[in-house]
């Protein structure tokens, strides 16, 4: 197993790969939609998007990343002797239609194959996705960790629909008229995602990269009058069936998994990594389950993060591990604090668990 950062846009420099490298991390996971441009997200706080009624603030260009730009940040990276693993998250604003099964379907769906190929060439192994659409949405923030560290989770379920021009809690169009976007079945989001990866995953066979889904955060049946796919561990299977093939993976995030109010983390752990289904890992903890939980540090919450360890060693799983998201520490650099305790831990949780078995 190897262990990296996720990076958001705005820390894809040579301070914070410099502080990933000092951290003794090998791999990182880096994010090239902007999630912070949202003036009440505070980017120097650096913690995570929480999101107001606007979301997250607005999508990106619409424009497929490049072979050059991919290759320019992966070289970067690479000179600071750090691997570029995987790219997380698709532009909202090149998949909108993608997701509302909308008039442009098929033309961004060509879009994002163009964008699988340039990932491909540009040798990053894996590409981190989340289908859904009202995304990432109704969390609160609070100081819910140990000593009153500030953290996120989740309190009420926020039921206010999706107005129109929006998708995945960003805006990708500002001059549509006023209302919200159509609502739709549970059967109706799983046809559309098997839309996609119809037209994708054949083509990130041929490209050589792994796409990988992350589950529902939170994990709800319904959010923001929208249907959700992935909100118990057993429907991560039903994704894994609908087209079998070695490219089509998981975004396995711990910490949502442990949300969910079935089945038992261990075992879920168990169950797909044993079928070679784990792209890359969010090592992260919580305390609850949905509707009400809240994250935490890796060493405080429901999750036995030695165990899932040993589970995923058991298994073979020679991924990277990323601590996901942590609790801001009180201190000058809060972000930094907690992503430093975070790998402190999974260096030494990872070496007990290599040397166990020597
Ligand atoms: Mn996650």
């Amino acid at each position: 197993m190897k262990l990296g950062f996720g990076l958001y846009k705005h820390m894809l420099n040579e301070q914070h790969y410099k502080f990933a490298k000092q951290c003794g991390a090998t791999h990182l996971v880096i994010h090239l939609v902007d999630y912070f441009s949202h003036e009440k997200n505070n980017k120097n706080s650096a913690s995570q998007p929480l999101g107001q009624k606007e979301g997250w603030g607005k999508a990106g260009s619409g424009e497929i990343w490049s072979l050059e730009e991919l290759l320019r940040i992966k070289k970067e990276i690479n000179s600071h002797g750090l691997e570029l693993e995987a790219i997380e998250n698709f532009d909202p604003a090149t998949w909108y239609d993608v997701l509302l099964a909308g008039e442009k379907r098929d033309e961004q769906l060509e879009g994002l194959k163009e964008l699988i190929r340039n990932v491909g060439k540009a040798g990053i192994p894996t590409f981190g996705y989340y289908f859904s659409l009202a995304g990432v949405a109704s969390r609160t923030q609070g100081t819910y960790a140990r000593g009153g560290a500030l953290s996120v989770g989740m309190e009420d379920v926020d039921d206010t629909p999706v107005p129109n021009g929006m998708i995945w809690n960003m805006v990708y169009d500002d001059s549509v008229p006023e209302g919200f976007i159509p609502s739709c079945t549970h059967d109706e989001m799983w046809s559309r995602l098997q839309y996609f990866l119809d037209a994708i995953i054949p083509v990130a066979e041929e490209a050589g990269v792994k796409l990988a889904a992350h589950p529902d955060d939170p994990p709800l049946p319904f959010l923001k009058n929208t249907p959700r796919l992935i909100h118990q561990p057993h429907l991560y299977q039903k994704l894994i069936d609908l087209y079998p093939s070695p490219n089509n993976q998981l975004e396995f995030c711990l910490g949502t998994l442990s949300e969910m109010t079935e089945g038992n983390i261990y075992d879920s752990t168990d169950h797909y990594s044993k079928q070679g289904k784990l792209g890359y890992i969010h090592f992260r903890n919580v305390r609850g389950k949905a509707p009400s939980y809240k994250e935490v540090f890796v060493d405080e919450g429901d999750v036995d993060m030695i165990k899932i360890l040993r589970i995923l060693k058991k298994n073979n799983f020679q991924g990277v591990l990323i601590p996901d998201h942590t609790p801001q520490m009180t201190c000058d650099a809060p972000w930094y604090a907690g992503m430093a305790f975070a790998m402190g831990y999974m260096k030494a949780a990872l070496k007990l668990i290599n040397e166990a078995e020597n």
